[in-house]
């Protein structure tokens, strides 16, 4: 019933995949004050090496990317050199990890980065407090200017040669949950009326530059995406945020990437203005390999596999529950549940 999950599948020109469950980028906060991944990070994540390909928890590209306490990072040699163990760890477990690359744009805090501007598409900031943090409210952003965004774009691809000498197999861009890739892309967070603002291309450019540069940084088939054409995390949806969705699949359709990410919690969610579930209407525009995630169970993600919904599943709160969830899910074992006491340590 659940055999389609234990396919392999080929990813790319050297990459096959044991099988189709990926462990999903879960953000942790246990890196240390230097923000670089611990020794329990790499058992944490080589106890999960026999899913198909892990997705590690968003990594930050600079400094001021950090919105979360301990999030560990891919812009210092330290930093890189504690993937290292990591991506070790998990080649040696018979794995594959990618590093997700994260900017979180407005909802960066100062707090974790000293003096300096929160950057944003533009001057407009989300309602609230730091997760775990309830005395920094956030920030209204600046909106950054045109050598600034192209600094970011240039910060994206140093990041991914960083986590290409770590070790990383790839990359996944976290273009999702209203992060600073996906303020551009959605018209709440994007009032801009330059290049990058505007229309269904202009704001799909910070985007394609940022899979542009990082492609020519570490070759396209070791890039992944991951877009919330669904607005339902620090974002405020629109309904115009269509047309920028369906430029953007339609030109990334057009390039050569290693799989595009739903980025949603669940994927049973409707959203009117995308006519329905958002992988749905990702499927219907984009033809190559997609990623479907958000609450699924060993049997509806085989069913979906099996409809052909998407190409692959990441699990994400199970596998923090269950470190040994493929084992388990092949020898058809009870899960243990997840809940979020579970988050306050790496299991
Ligand atoms: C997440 N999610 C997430 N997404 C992402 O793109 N980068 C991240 O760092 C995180 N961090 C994170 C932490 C925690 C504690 C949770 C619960 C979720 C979202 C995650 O990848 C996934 O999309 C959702 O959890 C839905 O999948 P499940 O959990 O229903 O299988
Ligand atoms: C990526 C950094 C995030 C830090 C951890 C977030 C964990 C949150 C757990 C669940 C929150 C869900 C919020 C999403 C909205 C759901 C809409 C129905």
């Amino acid at each position: 019933m659940t055999s389609t999950l234990f396919e392999q599948f080929k990813l790319n020109d050297t990459l096959t995949l044991n099988n189709r469950i990926l462990m999903a980028p879960l953000t942790r906060c246990m890196a240390d004050d230097n923000l670089v991944p611990t020794e329990a990070m790499a058992a944490y994540y080589a106890r999960r090496a026999d899913s198909g390909l892990i997705i590690s928890e968003a990594t930050i590209i600079r400094p001021d990317a950090q919105g979360y306490p301990n999030t560990p990072g891919l812009f210092t040699q330290a930093q890189i050199d504690g993937w290292k163990n990591v991506t070790r760890a998990v080649h040696n477990a018979g794995g594959k990890i990618f590093a997700q690359l994260w900017h979180v744009g407005r909802v960066a805090h100062p707090y974790f980065f000293g003096e300096g501007d929160v950057l944003a598409p533009s001057a407009i900031g989300v309602e609230g407090t730091v997760p775990r943090m309830r005395d920094l409210s956030y920030q209204t952003p600046k909106a950054a200017t045109t050598a600034e965004i192209k600094q970011l774009v240039a910060d994206y691809a140093q990041a991914a040669k960083n986590a290409i000498e770590a070790g990383f197999d790839g990359v996944e861009l976290h273009g999702a949950n209203g992060y600073l890739i996906d303020q551009f892309l959605h018209y709440s967070s994007n009032q801009r009326t330059d290049e990058y603002g505007e229309t269904p291309e202009n704001m799909s450019r910070f985007a394609l530059e940022v899979v542009a540069a990082v492609s020519d940084a570490i070759g396209a088939q070791k890039v992944g995406l991951r877009l919330s054409p669904g607005a339902y995390f620090n974002m405020e949806p629109d309904h115009r945020d269509k047309a920028v969705f369906d430029y953007l699949l339609a030109k990334l359709n057009a390039r050569e990437l290693a799989f595009v990410h739903v980025g949603i919690f669940d994927d049973n969610m409707q959203f009117e203005h995308l006519g329905g579930r958002v992988s749905d209407y990702m499927r219907a525009r984009y033809n190559g390999t997609l990623v479907g995630v958000g609450g699924f169970t060993p049997q509806t993600a085989s069913q979906a596999l099996d409809n052909k919904r998407f190409d692959l599943v990441a699990i994400g709160r199970p596998f923090i529950a269950n470190p040994d969830y493929v084992n388990k899910v092949k020898n058809q074992q009870p899960l243990t549940q997840y809940n979020e006491e579970m988050l306050a340590q790496l299991v």
